[in-house]
Parts: structure tokens; C-alpha cells; sequence
């Protein structure tokens, strides 16, 4: 995305090559065919409290399984990164809330969503709460579930919904 600055790129190729130093080479000019494994990159410092960290391997894994070439890996800090575009990052955790990938947030991806946002701690009631009140605000055409277009006037109401989206670099 161009995104990030020589330094920081140098500094996340080590990063990425520190997790498995025997399958990761230290030049890529014959474009190796690497894919870490989610295990490995799930348990890095900067993802391993994130609620969503399965859903922002996966979403940004070629495999969609959360398995990294470096590629792949560059380019999710370059999104979780502060100095991304506010609408790139909101395009990505629309991706990422939506679970099951049909390209809309209906109310029970919204209720994982929420789930994982608040770490658990609300009743099931609540969540139900917060879900139907975040749908009836942002639902903007009424078919129940929220499109990117919905999606992008939630998050100018609830910016919450991004926070889990900075990582520094
Ligand atoms: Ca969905
Ligand atoms: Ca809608």
C-alpha cells in the first residue's frame, strides 16, 4: 500500500523471518514460496490480546486461513498500522466483522462482533441490545443487516468499532 516507511518495512521482514528463521530466507529475490502458519503469527505480541486476531489473519491471508507469505503480512500491519486511511481500515473491519464472508454484517456476526469487542463481559441480553440499537441506527436502507454503505455511517457514529484496528509499528 506504500504505506509504510523502508525502516519500518525492514524492521517487520524481521519480524516476520524472527517467527520461523528456518523456513523464512533471508533475501526474497527468488520470490520464495513461504506461508507461516496462523499458530505462529496469532501468538506475536501486537496480535496475541487482540480479540480478532483469528479473523485478521484469516481475512488477510491468501488462504483465507490465516497462513502468511510475507506479502500478506506486510500488508495487514500496513492496514493495522496508525498511519492507514481511516476509509482502508473501515474496509478491512467490515471484512473482518463479517464472519461468514457473504459481504454483509447481519445481526449475528454483529453479535460476535460485539462479543469479542467487549471481551464477553456483557448478558446475552445485552449484546442483543446493543446489536438491534447499532442496526437500527445504521441500517440505513432497512433490510436488516448492514452493507459497507451502512457500515461506513456506523463507524462515523461509533469509532469504537476501529479501535481494535491499531497496532504500532
Ligand atoms: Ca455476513
Ligand atoms: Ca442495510
Amino acid at each position: 500500500f506504500g504505506l509504510i516507511s523502508f525502516p519500518s518495512l525492514s524492521r517487520l521482514f524481521y519480524r516476520y523471518r524472527d517467527l520461523a528463521p528456518q523456513l523464512v530466507p533471508l533475501s526474497y529475490i527468488d520470490k520464495p514460496d513461504v506461508k507461516l502458519p496462523y499458530e505462529l503469527i496469532g501468538s506475536m505480541a501486537e496480535l496475541k490480546d487482540n480479540p480478532f486476531r483469528q479473523r485478521i489473519a484469516e481475512v488477510f491471508s491468501e488462504d483465507g486461513e490465516g497462513n502468511m507469505t510475507l506479502d500478506d503480512f506486510l500488508d495487514m500491519f500496513s492496514v493495522l498500522s496508525e498511519m492507514a486511511p481511516r476509509d482502508l481500515k473501515a474496509y478491512y473491519a467490515f471484512k473482518i466483522y463479517d464472519f461468514n464472508n457473504d459481504d454483509y454484517i447481519c445481526k449475528s456476526d454483529l453479535e460476535k462482533t460485539v462479543n469479542k469487542l467487549t471481551r464477553n463481559e456483557l448478558t446475552l441480553e445485552e449484546v442483543c441490545l446493543v446489536c438491534d440499537k447499532v442496526i437500527d441506527e445504521a441500517d440505513q436502507d432497512n433490510d436488516g443487516r448492514l452493507s459497507v454503505e451502512d457500515f461506513q455511517h456506523m463507524i462515523a457514529r461509533a469509532p469504537d468499532f476501529l479501535s481494535t484496528f491499531h497496532i504500532r509499528i
